[in-house]
């Protein structure tokens, strides 16, 4: 019986992407390091399995073998989904299936097939964190039929992404976090503009230079270089932008270069499901300037801690960054502070597991 204030016995699954501490796994990645340090903190036990060559901090993490899985969001909706010869992702399952009675609940963070398929095959419960919006039929029709069999057991970063998918469902909107100690505020920014995130087509880096360019920015970009030939395109379209690329950095490194900026860029082209970097700035006191879509356009309060932008508008962000010393940098770091503290995220996450237990409690008592 799992009364309320017992501690939990958690298994979380790791995305199949790539090794935790790549940055393939993009804000999966945080989302995991976060939570894992939170529900510790609150004294439950947890394992992590992923893929080998992963790294946690000092969370116990299960190093799975296989081949890495193609990353979906640079998928067509309708290619079939393939497992490759020796998949880490069902290498991961299987050992799922093998040790799930040393666990209260299985967390799953893949954004893929199988882990859907597999619930019902499953004696103990599974709780799903979908971490992007919708990007094929496959995974649509796994995670409504998930949503449809397990109404409790489907969670997402925002509402925004979840009315990507084609169903009506009992979605759990958990938002994200970041750990505030790790992030110092700046009250006087240095003269240049920063952007973060896989540099991959959907993220619409371009868009991000072509505005700083206008307006005599400097731009500084942070993370991991995912598609070579996009970046190869981006320089030569763009061969005298002032931009200077960092790397994929750790949090204190990446920290350091995004709390001088005078604001944050984002200008995803997809529905960017909650958009993490943008907690990391205003945690820092960096305003946000966003494309209105997505996740970002929940998390911006327009003329206070950033600027929503017509989405796809080069000239929006420009007319927004001649406009950043309008906004409050102590403002920024007090939002990130009110809203998306790992506690009141940390208390969301032990609230639904707690009700997905006892819904599965419930069933199994009916029998
Ligand atoms: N693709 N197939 C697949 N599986 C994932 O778990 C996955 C992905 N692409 C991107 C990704 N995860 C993460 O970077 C995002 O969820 C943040």
């Amino acid at each position: 019986m799992t009364s309320s204030c017992s501690a939990l016995k958690l298994l979380l699954l790791s995305t199949p992407v790539g090794p935790l501490g790549s940055g393939l796994g993009g804000g999966v990645e945080l989302t995991l390091t976060n939570l894992s340090q939170e529900l510790r903190r609150r004294g439950h036990h947890l394992c992590v399995a992923a893929p080998a060559g992963s790294v946690l901090g000092d969370v116990p993490v299960i190093a799975i073998a296989g081949q890495l899985q193609p990353t979906a969001h640079t998928q067509g909706r309708q290619t079939p989904t393939v497992l490759p010869d020796n998949a880490v992702l069902a290498n991961m399952w299987d050992y799922a299936r093998q040790v799930q009675d040393d666990y209260d609940l299985l967390v799953n963070f893949a954004y893929d097939w199988l882990p859907f398929y597999l619930m019902p095959f499953f004696r103990r419960p599974v709780a799903q964190f979908v971490s992007m919006g919708s990007l094929s039929t496959t995974m649509d029709a796994a995670v409504c039929q998930a949503a449809a069999k397990f109404p409790d057991s489907i969670g997402v970063y925002t509402r925004a992404q979840a009315e990507t998918f084609p169903c009506e469902a009992n979605w759990r909107i958990l938002g994200s976090a970041v750990d505030l100690l790790l992030y110092d505020f700046c009250a006087q920014p240095q003269d240049y503009l920063v952007w973060l995130g896989r540099i991959s087509p959907e993220k619409g880096l371009e868009d991000a230079i072509a505005a700083a360019q206008r307006s005599q920015k400097q731009l500084k970009i942070l993370g991991k270089l995912e598609d070579q030939r996009y970046w190869d395109q981006i320089q030569q379209d763009y061969p005298t932008a002032s931009v200077d690329y960092l790397g994929f950095l750790p949090t204190a490194e990446l920290q350091f270069v995004v709390r001088q900026a005078q604001a944050l860029l984002m200008t995803p082209r997809w529905i960017e499901a909650f958009g993490n970097v943008a907690i990391e700035a205003l945690a820092c006191g960096v305003p946000v300037i966003a494309y209105r879509r997505g996740g970002p356009a929940e998390i911006v309060q327009p003329g206070k801690t950033g600027w929503l932008v017509a989405p796809d508008s080069v000239d929006g962000l420009v007319e927004a960054i001649a406009r950043i010393d309008h906004l409050d940098r102590s403002a920024c770091r007090q939002q990130a502070a009110d809203e998306y503290s790992l506690e009141a995220w940390g208390d969301r996450f032990e609230q639904w597991f707690r009700e997905i237990l006892h819904s599965d409690e419930m069933t199994n008592s009916a029998g």
